[in-house]
């Protein structure tokens, strides 16, 4: 959903914080009730184990909660740079005007404001939504303070595009946490990618800061940002279901409903928090995240696709208990986007690992796999990832790969 400027604010008025602090509290208190944090089965499970008033109550307050914390999912305020600066504050692209010539948003450095169709050279700039966004030259930084709840986690999805040939970087930190992007890989064809962030809120109102690093020779050179939208996250537990936390990938960061690309959810740093909860995206490269509406899902609305061979790979450390046998099952199929050919996906279970073969047609579909183990530590990592890099056969600039989804770790009573 998006959200028209202004908006923002409404989903944080009192009200809405106090059933988010609420829910917050009741979540802790509830934890043997396998609460997952979709709406529906969290109805389901205390209507099911517990009768009465009290929990009714209680299945009607989460679902409230639920509601209005939706309303914060979308556009931050002017996320979309549709709200320009004054003719006066703008010298050609270059803003003029100070720190808030930018309405909503603060900056500094070198900042332009392109609109869509302009020409750089012979180079014509694409924007990504709409009219208007942003361009972050040397130094150039813009930030937004952003009211949350302090404890819960968030993502952060923005659009992003290089606009020079150089290696080209962001910042994003909301602090403490902090991550630098590298945009050299372009994963869409598109010219940009959304690309998602995770972090924890440390205060009640946060700094989003977006920074290009850079200082190029020219000042002018660095990536254009529009769509900077915020997500909360409701990091599932493991149950005695599955012993992997969103083993379906359903919680993860804002997909813009137009977009047809997915989100690019890149390598996490050290102590960073993912923006796909429980997951970790690991090595150099990034996965895609896909959604139901424009892609091809085994199970749920939202599924990974690993585009970058073994240059990239998710993974989850499940406890264990030493000698016992567990299964680990899940299915691997194809995106529907016409990445074609023979996949294969390698998923390893501490030092066990199974190669599971994969013929893709590009039309979607998908199989099931099962990987049995012995765990050797009460630690055991999860990992998978592909051993091919493939390209779609509708186009050959995109990167693409075998998608993965309903992860599940149960451990065998009878060896
Ligand atoms: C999505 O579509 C809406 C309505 O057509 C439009 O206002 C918005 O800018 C689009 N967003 C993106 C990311 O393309
Ligand atoms: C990124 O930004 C954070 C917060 O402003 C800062 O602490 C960190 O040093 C920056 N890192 C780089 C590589 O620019
Ligand atoms: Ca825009
Ligand atoms: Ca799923």
């Amino acid at each position: 959903m998006f959200y028209k400027q202004g908006q923002r604010g409404h989903a944080h008025t009192s009200p809405a914080a106090l059933l988010h602090s609420l829910y917050i509290f009741f979540f802790h208190l509830l934890p043997s009730f396998h609460l997952y944090h979709y709406p529906k089965s969290a109805e389901f499970h205390i209507q099911h184990n517990m009768k009465g008033s009290r929990f009714m109550f209680l299945s009607v307050l989460l679902y409230a909660t639920f509601h209005v914390s939706s309303l914060t999912d979308g556009l931050v305020g002017n996320g979309n740079f549709e709200l320009g600066p004054k003719p006066s504050e703008l010298k050609g692209t270059v803003v003029i005007g100070g720190r808030h010539a930018i309405p909503e948003w603060e900056i500094s450095g070198f900042v332009e404001y392109i609109k869509s169709g302009q020409k750089q050279g012979d180079m014509l700039l694409v924007v990504p939504e709409g009219a208007y966004a942003v361009r972050l030259g040397n130094e150039a930084s813009i930030e937004q303070k952003i009211k949350v709840i302090k404890g819960m986690y968030y993502s952060i999805t923005f659009m992003v595009a290089r606009t020079c040939a150089q290696e080209e970087r962001l910042n994003i930190s909301v602090a403490p946490d902090f991550g630098v992007i590298p945009i050299q890989t372009l994963y869409t064809s598109s010219g940009w990618d959304p690309i998602a962030y995770g972090f924890k809120a440390m205060y009640d109102v946060v700094e989003m800061v977006i920074h290009n690093p850079g200082v190029e020779e020219d000042p002018a050179c660095g990536p254009l940002v529009d769509s900077v939208a915020l997500k909360t996250l409701y990091p599932p537990k493991a149950t005695n279901q599955n012993l992997l936390k969103n083993g379906g990938f359903e919680e993860g960061p804002y997909v813009f409903p137009n977009s047809t690309w997915g989100v690019i959810i890149p390598p996490n740093i050290e102590d960073d928090h993912s923006p796909l909860p429980g997951w970790m995206v690991e090595s150099l490269k990034a996965v895609k995240y896909i959604d139901s509406p424009h892609f091809s899902i085994p199970e749920g609305k939202r599924a990974v696709e690993l585009v970058a061979g073994k240059e990239s790979a998710i993974a989850q450390v499940a406890r264990t208990i030493p000698g016992k046998t567990y299964v680990l099952s899940f299915s691997v199929g194809d995106a529907s986007n016409s990445c074609e050919g023979s996949m294969i996906v390698e998923a390893f279970a501490g030092k066990d690992t199974i190669k599971v073969p994969y013929e893709s047609k590009g039309k979607g579909g998908f199989k099931r796999a099962a990987l049995r183990f012995v765990a050797a530590s009460p630690r055991t990592r999860i990992m998978f990832l592909s051993t091919f890099y493939t390209m779609r056969s509708d186009d050959f600039s995109s990167l693409c790969g075998p998608v993965v989804d309903d992860v599940k770790l149960l451990s065998l009573r009878k060896p």
